[in-house]
């Protein structure tokens, strides 16, 4: 019998102790076949690799844990992550963030659009996508007009270009060029987003309703913000 395709699910945590337990049990309740969770924690103040490798421990063989010793961005997180991912012989990689933003619950169907594309985005910015209800104008209006800036600056045809919920069919990502990325922040998802169009990739876009988180603090601040200007203005021109 032949195994079914191996599924890695790179999570990076800051300060998500409160979300990892729910996050895991509803990842292992949708039942996909040969799936695996790696989490890339930097050391976080609050517990979350203590958490973490208790998870792993209940979970063997599922759940990874990888310790990086301080905190060095999501960026670094993610291309650590991937690259573990990719050693370990994943056919599909998919990436999240873990304070339950992005809906585990669309994961099948960001697989099953990897059949006819190299990559799949979450995406509130599609037909049927969206954002919390609970957000205010003003807050919508920033993340929407954020967003169609980052777009235009860099060229992206993708109309999430921040988004942090993606899969990967493995060949695709193992062909970007993940080393010679500069975005530490936040940042990083419209930077990967622009490596898979200059690859020609073939992306789809699913749509998700983004939550807010309930638990925990967002790590977003005015220095990430600032990295996103610098370092995607340059994108554009980047071959
Ligand atoms: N390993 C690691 N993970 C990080 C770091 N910064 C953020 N994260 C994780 O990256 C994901 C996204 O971070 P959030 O703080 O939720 O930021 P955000 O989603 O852009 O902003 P909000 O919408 O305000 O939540 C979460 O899973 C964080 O725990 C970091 O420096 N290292
Ligand atoms: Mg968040």
């Amino acid at each position: 019998m032949t195994q079914p395709p191996l599924v890695v699910i790179v999570i990076p945590t800051y300060n998500e102790a409160a979300n990892l337990d729910e996050l895991t049990r509803r990842i292992f309740a949708l039942g996909i076949p040969n799936t695996k969770i790696i989490f890339v924690d930097d050391g976080s103040p609050d517990g979350t690799g203590e958490a973490a490798e208790k998870l792993a421990a209940e979970h063997e063989g599922r759940l990874e844990v990888i310790q990086r010793g301080g905190k060095l961005g999501l960026g670094t997180a993610y291309v650590r992550g991937f690259s573990q991912a990719l050693s370990e012989g994943a056919d599909y990689v998919l990436q999240m963030d873990a304070d339950l933003s992005h809906p585990p619950e669309a994961i099948p169907a960001l697989i099953e659009k990897l059949g006819g594309a190299d990559v799949v985005v979450g995406s509130r910015y599609v037909e049927e996508g969206g954002v919390d209800e609970s957000w205010r104008l003003s807050r919508r209006a920033l993340s929407y007009f954020g967003n169609l800036g980052i777009r235009l600056i860099t060229g992206l045809d993708v109309r999430d270009a921040t988004s942090g919920f993606k899969a990967f069919e493995a060949g695709a990502l193992r062909g970007l060029d993940m080393g010679g990325f500069r975005c530490a922040g936040f940042a990083f998802q419209a930077e990967m987003a622009h490596a898979c169009q200059r690859k020609a990739y073939t992306v789809a876009e699913h749509p998700i309703i983004f939550m807010d988180r309930t638990k925990g603090r967002s790590k977003m601040s005015a220095a990430i913000l600032a990295e996103a200007v610098w370092k995607l203005l340059p994108l554009r021109w980047r071959r």
